[in-house]
């Protein structure tokens, strides 16, 4: 593969739903995506999963957007690589910013999947077809508003819910969700918005029966992860904390989760993902893709990256109804009644780019070549 011309875009998109988490409120996506050309003229699409600010990472739709047109293009353009399992290395001066790499690196995997005419779920090397599925529902204005959204999406078939949690709308509103809701599977995302002096808080929450709680502590911080889950019964997920392959050898190492959530972009792109899942595997620790409100082309991404083996619990990821009036996608993702998508045959990423659209969404454009 000689990858001769990168376009970046940035697209605004926004949410049907304002989406609120423990660092702050998105109402528009700002998203850059990447198309990669080879010498041949086929192509490839990826998407940078930065948020509009550095308050997940420190990455964001701006700094991605620079690091990708100056340092990051200039390294996969001309280079004659076997595979796109190699593309990521070709990156490796470049420290971190991995939600940029990712977006070059999956853009290429696409590219091989197309060429090769198989659908990248199994280029990717996946074992299930139909991937189970959850949702993410984040801080409302009122416990009634949440309610009701638990209700409408149980019914839309979703398997297992998750709610975002922050000091003050923590146990207090797991209780309530918990006694109308008895059996569900449920769990909680803190977007590391507690310390670990806060133990006790999440012993209460231990009476919840919870699935699991993401990320509860500090982004860069895994002893005291370890140090908490010594002390509460619900197991710990981590999200933030695993950027790479070492971070999930060392927090299994530590004890400083049960369960790891693998986001592509967090994690370099597809094939550090499977890196990551590889190791879960082998140490019995359960994985499941996570989600950055991606448009369709991440989505599409997401959904073949759980296609693995490692993937057994369900995902955040969902139908692109939930998210956007209209996706940059076709056909749209849905949603299967038993709570789950249904990986597409078409080679690649196995939908549609609806151009048309995302030219009417592109605020600005760069072709670095
Ligand atoms: O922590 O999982 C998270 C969205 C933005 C940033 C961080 C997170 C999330 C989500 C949304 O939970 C998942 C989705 O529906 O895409
Ligand atoms: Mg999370």
């Amino acid at each position: 593969m000689i990858i001769t011309q990168i376009e970046l875009r940035e697209i605004r998109l926004p949410l049907v739903h304002f989406f609120e988490t423990s660092f702050g409120r998105t109402t528009e996506r700002r998203i850059a995506l990447v198309r990669v050309v080879d010498r041949d003229g086929a192509e490839g699409w990826g998407e940078c999963t930065a948020g509009e600010g550095p308050f997940y990472c420190e990455e964001w739709t701006e700094s991605a957007w620079d690091t990708l047109k100056t340092y990051l293009a200039p390294m996969i353009l001309g280079q004659r690589v076997e595979r796109a399992s190699d593309i990521f290395s070709l990156m490796k001066a470049v420290r971190g910013n991995r939600m940029a790499k990712a977006a070059i690196e999956t853009a290429c995997w696409d590219l091989e999947a197309k060429r090769a005419g198989v659908p990248l779920w199994k280029h990717l090397g996946g074992v299930r077809r139909e991937i189970p599925c959850g949702v993410s529902i984040g801080i409302q204005e009122t416990v009634e508003a949440l309610i009701e959204k638990i209700e409408r999406e149980l019914d839309a078939g979703y398997q297992r819910i998750k709610i975002k949690i922050k000091p003050g709308w923590d146990v207090n509103i797991l209780e309530k969700v918990r006694a109308r809701f008895p059996a569900i599977q449920l769990m909680g995302d803190a977007n590391s918005a507690y310390q670990l002096k806060d133990a006790p808080l999440f012993r209460a929450i231990d009476e919840f029966d919870l699935m699991m709680i993401e990320q509860p502590l500090a982004y860069d911080d895994m002893l005291d992860h370890a140090e908490l889950q010594k002390q509460i019964r619900t197991s710990i997920c981590l999200d933030e904390s695993i950027r790479t392959p070492a971070n999930a050898q060392h927090a299994i190492n530590l004890g400083a989760c049960r369960i790891i959530n693998i986001k592509l972009g967090r994690v370099g792109g597809h094939s550090e993902a499977k890196r990551v899942e590889q190791i879960c595997l082998e140490r019995n620790i359960p994985v499941w893709c996570g989600g950055m409100l991606e448009s369709g082309i991440g989505r599409a991404h997401n959904i073949a990256m759980a296609t693995l083996e490692g993937f057994t619990l369900p995902g955040d990821v969902s139908a692109s109804v939930r998210y956007w009036e209209e996706d940059i996608i076709d056909p749209p993702v849905t949603v299967t009644q038993r709570g789950t998508i249904i990986a597409p045959d078409a080679p690649g990423l196995g939908f549609e780019i609806k151009s048309e659209r995302i030219d009417s969404l592109t605020v600005r454009k760069e072709i670095v070549s």
